[in-house]
């Protein structure tokens, strides 16, 4: 059994600027759990709405209805058209994340499930809706939690993404969305997605008024629920990226502490199999920086799919990559890429 590290352990490595232990410390681990493989998939984002009842003071994506400018929302058949137009035979997973639109509920979040799943061939996982997501389709349809993932699933959605998370410290979320979610409730609607047999992902948004402790309480938070229920199949550090939103003021976190925290984050997390260096967010170079300090997955080809990062001013404006240009930058940081499915089962070379 690897010595666990805790709460004060974590805090006096962030102290340390000997970069180099902390790419050893993170290597090591992330090389008894993935070897020197990077992971990633074909994929393509579905984000339905960004009109959003919530006013996340970091979000740099949301409008307030739908007449703003920058706003739009799809009905079924744009859902389908999307589809269609991004969907280039090779894609094994589509994410769907987008808003809490004010004039929508559940059925229509089943609706866009049901036109995804009809418009790709069988085996293509559908990731779908943050644990807020899911938290709002409660509300609007007086189900549980448990009954609205019953019925995601039933329409095919294998696996819910990470987001929503931000930082369950309840002061820090007080001031960055008040209005949403709680960390208590994300951590339980997760529970109930591992506890039906789904597998989820969890996330961390770092850089903007937390600071390192609520960090380290938040990696150890997630900790404690792999502990219990194993569900989650990776980690993903979110950058927080400063353009266009309330925040913008507080501008970009040093690469230096980024990367401590993606050290840190793959030391803590040592029950969760993977880190994921999310590239859309942070940019080409740090993701495969990123890979040094512990991160084993780049996610995937994107398509030119998501606009949450290119909105708040991320360097990728059009977030497109090949599976070539993955695996030179996998091997350009000492690694092999490897395609997987949703499920991190590794795919034959195409
Ligand atoms: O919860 C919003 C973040 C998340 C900004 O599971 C921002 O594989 C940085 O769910 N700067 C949603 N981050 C995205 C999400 C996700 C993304 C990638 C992979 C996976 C996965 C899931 O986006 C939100 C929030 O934390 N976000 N605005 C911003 N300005």
């Amino acid at each position: 059994m690897r010595n666990r590290i805790g709460f004060d352990e974590a805090m006096a490595l962030y102290e340390s600027n000997d970069l180099n232990l902390l790419s050893k410390l993170a290597l090591d681990i992330r090389r008894s759990f993935n070897g020197d493989k990077v992971f990633y998939n074909r994929n393509f984002h579905v984000e339905p709405s960004n009109v959003c009842i919530h006013r996340c003071t970091f979000c740099s994506y949301r409008r307030d209805n739908d007449n703003q400018p920058g706003a739009w929302s799809m009905d079924i058949e744009q859902v389908r058209e999307y589809c269609r137009e991004k969907y280039k035979n090779s894609e094994t997973e589509v994410h769907i994340v987008g808003s809490v639109h004010p004039g929508r509920g559940l059925q229509y979040y089943l609706d866009v499930v049901e036109a995804v799943r009809s418009e790709m061939p069988a085996g293509v996982a559908i990731k779908a809706y943050t644990a807020v997501e899911i938290d709002d389709m409660t509300r609007s349809s007086g189900l549980s939690a448990r009954e609205v993932l019953i019925a995601l699933k039933e329409k095919g959605v294998e696996l819910l993404p990470g987001g929503g998370a931000e930082i369950f410290n309840p002061e820090v979320r007080n001031k960055i969305c008040a209005d949403k979610t709680d960390g208590a409730r994300w951590l339980e609607i997760h529970r109930e997605a591992h506890k039906l047999g789904m597998r989820t992902n969890a996330t961390m948004l770092f850089g903007h008024i937390e600071e390192r402790k609520h960090r380290i309480e938040h990696l150890m938070s997630l900790r404690e629920l792999q502990d219990e229920t194993g569900g989650f199949d990776a980690f993903i550090p979110l950058l927080f990226k400063p353009a266009n939103n309330p925040l913008s003021y507080l501008g970009e976190l040093n690469i230096i502490e980024v990367l401590k925290t993606f050290a840190i984050s793959r030391i803590v997390l040592d029950n969760i199999p993977h880190i994921k260096s999310y590239w859309p967010m942070l940019g080409k170079e740090m993701c495969q920086l990123a890979l040094l300090y512990g991160a084993d997955d780049m996610d995937g080809t994107i398509n030119d799919s998501t606009k949450i990062y290119s909105m708040a001013g991320s360097k990728e404006q059009n977030p497109q990559m090949t599976t070539d240009d993955i695996a030179r930058i996998a091997s350009e940081a000492g690694f092999t890429a490897v395609e997987r499915d949703s499920f991190y089962n590794e795919l034959p070379k195409k």
